[in-house]
């Protein structure tokens, strides 16, 4: 396994923009392999037969609860060593998804924040590794970061499929200065989970597999918020979520 070489100046820059590249957080081969499980669980779910359709992803959320080789992407040494790194504090992990864009999807994902959409008190350290598990160009659905966003606190919680949300809700970032980081195999960016993010339609003739990974500070706890992880756990608000779905990392 190599080791991230992670630098203080990264680290400083993660806090100031709210984002930052890693690259090869897994070797190739690692992304590879990775890449052909997910597409076996993807093959096992769903597909619409057009795709004109509006969702801007096929999502599977916690698949490392129920897929063992996954469950070793989510917890893979090296990136739970780099996610704590970065927060500088212990983290636990909130969950895991599969993002992947069918080949061909004409929808982007939406300009978003991902905290507001999380039953956390959006001042926490929260962190997501979107890991590309094949070369992911622009044309096949990059993401793109609106640097320093991660100080807005005040923005509604915006759809990922709400494409005119964030113009409603903030126009002038529009004219904020983004970021467009196309990733090779095994590369991920860390972004924080207040920072204003979207990711472009998938304009090739394969699937745009990401593997997302998020972690939230071990302190935080449920502010009662509905979510799908959270909402079968039937927690009292202040509880810490339990260690068996959200582990130490
Ligand atoms: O992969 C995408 O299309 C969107 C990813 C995203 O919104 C996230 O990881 O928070």
């Amino acid at each position: 396994m190599q080791a991230v070489d992670l630098s203080a100046e990264l680290i400083d820059q993660f806090w100031q923009d709210g984002v930052i590249k890693i690259p090869q957080i897994i070797t190739l081969e690692e992304a590879a392999s990775y890449r052909q499980a997910t597409m076996r669980i993807l093959e096992q779910m769903p597909v619409p037969k057009s795709g004109n359709y509006g969702r801007a992803f096929h999502q599977r959320v916690n698949v490392w609860r129920e897929d063992e080789k996954m469950r070793k992407l989510t917890l893979h040494p090296n990136l739970t060593a780099t996610a704590t790194k970065i927060a500088g504090t212990q983290l636990r992990l909130w969950h895991d998804h599969i993002l992947a864009k069918m080949p061909g999807l004409p929808v982007p994902t939406a300009f978003h924040q991902d905290l507001v959409k999380w039953p956390y008190d959006r001042r926490i350290t929260a962190l997501s590794a979107w890991i590309a598990l094949q070369d992911t160009t622009v044309e096949m659905g990059c993401m793109s970061f609106l640097p320093k966003s991660h100080y807005l606190l005040e923005v509604a919680d915006i759809a990922t499929s709400d494409q005119d949300g964030w113009r409603r809700e903030r126009p002038d970032i529009e004219w904020w200065p983004r970021i467009t980081i196309p990733l090779q195999a095994g590369d991920c960016t860390f972004h924080h989970g207040m920072t204003f993010h979207t990711a472009g339609p998938n304009q090739s003739d394969q699937w745009r597999v990401a593997h997302v990974v998020i972690f939230i500070e071990a302190q935080a706890t449920y502010n009662g918020q509905r979510h799908i992880v959270t909402d079968p756990l039937d927690l009292p608000v202040g509880a810490s979520p339990p260690n068996d779905i959200c582990p130490p990392v």
